[in-house]
C-alpha cells in the first residue's frame, strides 16, 4: 500500500470508529425507543476491533473471503458496509430497532451481506473452520472450480475462547487438515465482567501450534517499536511485558499523567529512560503506551500480507477495549455508553459538525473524491451480495425403499440411503452425510460402504487390504461423501450449518444429512438453533430415541426432543411410525431444504412450505409390523401435513386414540381391545405434531385477520368427531407434545407420554412402567369416555407384570 493510501486508510479508521460509536449513541440517546429495557452500550467492545476491521475490509479481504464478526463489533461491520455503499443510513439510524441494522450481525435479517450470523459467542468462530472444510469438499468433488478459493476468517473476542466448542472444532480441524482459515483474536484482555487472566496468550499460542496452526503475535505498534530502539527502550519493552493486565488497563483509562507518574516511579534514576518519558507530552506518552499492534494499521497490514499461504493462522492481536474512547481500558466498560458530553467532545475531535453525523466524508483530511476513489478500489467492494442461487437439485417423485414385513424406522432410513447410494444420479451425488462417531449405529453404514468417506488425502481400509472380514469398508478419498466427525455433537451441528449454507457461501448446493442419537441433540442445541437462525439447510436424523431404545440404557433415553422439534424455529419435525411414511417424509425433506428461504411466508402458510427450512426426523430402533398399503397421493399429503386416519372413526365415535411413532403397535392393539365396548373408535396416526400444530396456529391467525375460510389439516381431520368424543394421545416422549389436540375442536383429552426417564428394561416393561402401554391407553380411554367397563382392561400394576 502506498503512503498516500495508508493515510486515507488512517482517516477511514477514524471514520469507522466514529460511525460505529455514533450508531450506538444514536440508538440509545437520540432515538431512545428501547422501552426502558436495559441494553449495554458496547461502544468499547466495538471500538476494540475498529482498526483490525478497517485493515481487513478496506484492504486485505478479497470478494471470495467469508467473515464471522465478533457479535459486539456489529456497529463496526455496519459502518464499514455503509462506507462501501452496502448499508444505508436509515438502517444504521434504526440500529437495534425494528427492521434496523441488527445488534449482532445477522445473515438473514441484515441487508449488508453478513456471511455468518453471530451472537452466541464461539459458534461463528467454529463455523468458519467448518466452512473451509466444506469449501474443500465442494472443490474436491469438482464443483465451483471457476471461483477462486476463499479464506474463512473469524474475528474473535479473547473471552470468546472460553467457549469449549471452539476447541472441539480445533481438534476436528486438525483431523481434517484444515486450510484457508484465519482466526484473529481481539486480545483486549477484557471479558464482559472483568480483566482476564495473565498470560492467556501463551496458552493460546501453544494450543494453536499443537493443532497445526501458524500463530502470529501482534503486540507492539510502530511507535512502540521505534521507542524500543531508543536508549532505554529495551527497559520499556520489559516494563510493558511485565505489566499486569489490570494495571495496564487502569493506566490506559487514567491517561498521560498516570503513565508518567507510574513509569517515573518505576524507572528510578535511570537517565536515558527518564529522558524517553520526559521528552514526551502527556498526549504523546498516552499515544506511545497505547500503541498496540491491534490499533496500528501498518503493523496489521504487514502481518496479514505476510500470511500469503493456505496454512490455518491465528493472529493474536493486542488491543484496548474502548480504544479512542473515554472509557478505554476501564474494567467496567463492556456495557458502557458515552455520555452526551463525552460524545460532544469526541464529535469535536473528529471534526464532525452537528447535523453531519452520518456524512461519510465529514471531517476527513481528504476530499470526497479522493476517498471515493479509494473506496472504489477496495478489493472487497467488488463483491456483489453473496446469495448465490445454486440451482435446485431435481428429485424423483418417490424414493426407492425395500420394506420388510417387520422393520424399524431407523432400518428404513438405512435402506433408503442404501438404495440411493446405488444410483449414479445428481441427487445421490449431492447428498453428503455426516455423523459424530455414530455412523454405523445410526444405520449409515451401507451408504458409507457405497459412497466412501471424504478426506483431503486418500486412506485405504487396512482391514479390507488385509482381507479381514468386516461389514464396513472405511475408505477415505477426495470423492467420499461421508464426513466422519469425532463425538462432539456441537461439531455436527456447526458442520451441518456450514454444509447447509454451501448454496450461499460456495454457490454449490449440497443435500446434507446428519445423524446422531436423539438424546444428544441437547448437547448441541445452541449450535442447532444457530444453524436454523442463519437459515442453513439440512436433514437431521436422530435415532434411537425415547424410552423405546430400552436395553440401550436409561441414560440414553430422550423425553423432551419432540417438544424441541415443535418449538425450534426453522426446523420441521417428523416422527414417522412406518417405513413407507419415512420414505414420503424424506422425499419431502429433500425438496423442503432446497426451497428459497428469503421469500416471505404468506399468512396462511405458517408451515413454511413456500420458504422451506431444515428437517428433523425422530426415528426408532424398534422393529414393528409394517402396513401393506398403496401410497396414494392423498395419504402422502396427509403424512406431510402431519396426520392421517389409520382407522377412520364412525359418526358416533366415543374415543379416538392419536399416536406418534414407535408406540403404533400399542395404539393399534388398544383400539382393537376397546372396539367392543366403545362405539366407532378412531385411530389417528400423527407423523408430525410440529406441522400439525403450526398449521392450526396459522389457520386461527389467518381467520382472525379476515381469511374466514382458512382451515388447517388438523381442523379438517377432527371436524366430523362428535363433541362428546374423548381423545387419548400417546407417544414415546413428553405428553405435552399432543395434549393440545383437545383444544382444536373442544374435545376432552388425556395425554399419555413420558415425563420421567432413566429406567432400563425391555420395551414392554418400560412402556408399562411409564404408562404408555396398551393397557394404559385403554385405561385412559375408559376414564375419558365413560360407559360400560372396557372388558379387556387389566388393572395391572408393575409387580403383577413382573410376576407375569
Ligand atoms: C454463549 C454466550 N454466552 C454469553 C454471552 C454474553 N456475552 C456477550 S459478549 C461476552 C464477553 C465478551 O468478551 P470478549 O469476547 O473478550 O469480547 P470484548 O467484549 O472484549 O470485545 C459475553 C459473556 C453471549 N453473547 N453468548
Ligand atoms: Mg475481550
Amino acid at each position: 500500500m502506498y503512503a498516500g493510501e495508508l493515510s486515507i486508510l488512517r482517516e477511514l479508521e477514524k471514520k469507522v470508529l466514529w460511525l460505529a460509536t455514533w450508531t450506538i449513541h444514536h440508538a440509545n440517546h437520540v432515538r431512545q425507543n428501547l422501552d426502558g429495557v436495559k441494553v449495554g452500550g458496547h461502544q468499547a467492545s466495538s471500538a476494540s476491533l475498529a482498526t483490525i476491521m478497517t485493515a481487513l475490509y478496506l484492504d486485505v479481504l478479497r470478494p471470495q473471503d467469508r467473515v464471522a464478526v465478533k457479535p459486539h463489533a456489529s456497529p463496526v461491520f455496519h459502518a464499514i458496509q455503509y462506507l462501501l455503499g452496502h448499508q444505508n443510513q436509515e438502517k444504521l439510524a434504526a440500529f437495534r430497532g425494528y427492521k434496523g441494522a441488527q445488534s449482532y450481525p445477522s445473515r438473514t435479517k441484515d441487508v449488508d451481506d453478513v456471511d455468518f450470523s453471530t451472537g452466541s459467542v464461539g459458534l461463528g468462530v467454529a463455523q468458519t473452520l467448518f466452512s473451509s472444510l466444506v469449501q474443500d469438499y465442494v472443490r474436491a468433488h469438482g464443483w465451483g472450480l471457476d471461483q477462486p478459493e476463499g479464506r474463512m476468517v473469524a474475528l474473535i473476542g479473547d473471552a470468546e475462547l472460553d467457549e469449549g466448542n471452539i476447541f472441539e472444532a480445533l481438534l476436528e480441524g486438525w483431523k481434517q487438515r484444515l486450510r484457508n482459515c484465519w482466526w484473529i483474536i481481539d486480545y483486549n484482555r477484557q471479558s464482559l465482567d472483568a480483566v482476564i487472566r495473565e498470560g492467556l496468550w501463551a496458552r493460546y499460542e501453544a494450543l494453536f501450534r499443537d493443532f497445526g496452526w501458524d500463530v502470529v503475535i501482534l503486540k507492539y505498534g510502530t511507535l512502540l517499536q521505534r521507542a524500543f530502539a531508543e536508549p532505554g527502550g529495551e527497559w520499556l519493552r520489559q516494563w510493558i511485558d511485565n505489566c499486569p493486565n489490570q494495571l495496564y488497563s487502569a493506566l490506559v483509562f487514567q491517561g498521560g499523567p498516570a503513565w508518567r507518574k507510574r513509569l517515573l516511579d518505576d524507572i528510578g534514576d535511570h537517565g536515558a529512560l527518564r529522558q524517553l518519558v520526559e521528552t514526551r507530552s502527556d498526549d504523546e506518552l498516552t499515544r506511545l503506551m497505547t500503541n498496540l499492534a491491534g490499533h496500528d494499521l501498518s503493523s496489521l497490514l504487514e502481518a496479514f500480507a505476510a500470511a500469503d499461504h493456505e496454512r490455518p493462522t491465528c493472529f493474536i492481536c493486542y488491543t484496548i477495549k474502548g480504544y479512542g474512547l473515554p472509557f478505554a481500558g476501564h474494567k467496567d466498560n463492556h456495557a458502557g455508553l458515552m455520555t452526551q458530553a463525552q460524545m460532544k467532545s469526541l464529535q469535536a475531535a473528529m471534526n464532525v459538525r452537528p447535523g453531519h453525523e452520518w456524512d461519510k466524508f465529514e471531517g476527513l483530511a481528504f476530499s470526497a473524491t479522493e476517498i471515493e476513489r479509494f473506496l472504489a478500489s477496495v478489493p472487497f467492494a467488488k463483491r456483489r451480495r453473496h446469495r448465490h442461487d445454486a440451482a435446485p437439485i431435481a428429485l424423483p417423485s418417490q424414493l426407492p425403499v425395500p420394506i420388510q414385513p417387520v422393520m424399524s424406522t431407523q432400518a428404513g432410513f438405512g435402506a433408503v440411503l442404501n438404495e440411493l447410494g446405488k444410483e449414479n444420479s445428481t441427487l445421490a451425488n449431492r447428498i453428503v452425510t455426516t455423523s459424530p462417531d455414530v455412523t454405523v449405529s445410526t444405520n449409515l453404514g451401507p451408504w458409507v460402504n457405497r459412497r466412501g468417506l471424504f478426506a483431503r488425502e486418500a486412506l485405504a481400509d487396512a482391514f479390507k487390504k488385509e482381507r479381514i472380514p468386516s461389514t464396513f469398508a472405511w475408505e477415505f478419498s477426495q470423492q467420499g461423501q461421508h464426513i466422519e466427525l469425532g463425538i462432539a455433537e456441537m461439531n455436527l451441528f456447526i458442520l451441518l450449518s456450514a454444509l447447509g449454507l454451501s448454496y450461499a457461501h460456495h454457490a454449490e448446493r449440497l443435500l446434507p444429512i446428519g445423524t446422531l442419537y436423539d438424546p444428544f441433540i441437547a448437547r448441541g442445541l445452541d449450535a442447532l438453533n444457530y444453524a436454523c437462525y442463519q437459515d442453513a439447510r439440512f436433514i437431521l436424523v436422530a435415532t434411537p430415541s425415547g424410552i423405546t431404545l430400552a436395553p440401550e440404557g436409561g441414560a440414553h433415553q430422550s423425553v423432551s426432543t419432540p417438544l424441541i422439534g415443535m418449538a425450534q424455529d426453522g426446523l420441521a419435525a417428523f416422527e414417522p411410525a412406518f417405513v413407507d411414511e419415512l420414505a414420503v417424509i424424506l422425499s419431502f425433506a429433500l425438496a423442503y431444504i432446497q426451497k428459497e428461504g428469503e421469500a416471505q411466508a404468506s399468512e396462511c402458510n405458517w408451515l413454511r412450505d413456500e420458504t422451506g427450512g431444515s428437517v428433523y426426523l425422530r426415528l426408532s430402533t424398534r422393529p414393528i409390523e409394517q402396513p401393506k398399503r398403496v401410497m396414494t397421493a392423498e395419504l402422502r399429503q396427509c403424512i406431510i401435513d402431519g396426520a392421517y386416519w389409520l382407522r377412520k372413526p364412525g359418526p358416533n365415535c366415543e374415543v379416538v386414540v392419536a399416536f406418534t411413532g414407535a408406540v403404533a403397535p400399542e395404539a393399534i392393539q388398544a383400539v382393537g381391545l376397546m372396539a367392543e365396548d366403545r362405539r366407532d373408535v378412531g385411530l389417528l396416526a400423527i407423523t408430525s405434531a410440529d406441522r400439525l400444530n403450526a398449521g392450526w396456529t396459522a389457520a386461527q391467525r389467518a381467520r382472525e385477520r379476515g381469511l374466514h375460510d382458512a382451515r388447517s389439516h388438523v381442523e379438517r381431520t377432527l371436524a366430523d368427531l362428535p363433541g362428546h368424543c374423548g381423545l387419548v394421545t400417546v407417544l414415546d416422549g413428553h405428553p405435552a407434545t399432543l395434549a393440545w389436540l383437545g383444544a382444536v375442536s373442544g374435545h376432552r383429552v388425556r395425554s399419555l407420554g413420558v415425563e420421567h426417564f432413566g429406567q432400563t428394561g425391555s420395551i414392554a416393561e418400560l412402556y408399562c412402567h411409564y404408562g404408555i402401554d396398551t393397557n394404559a391407553i385403554v385405561a385412559a380411554a375408559q376414564a375419558i369416555a365413560p360407559g360400560k367397563p372396557i372388558r379387556h382392561l387389566r388393572r395391572l400394576t408393575e409387580p403383577q407384570l413382573e410376576g407375569a
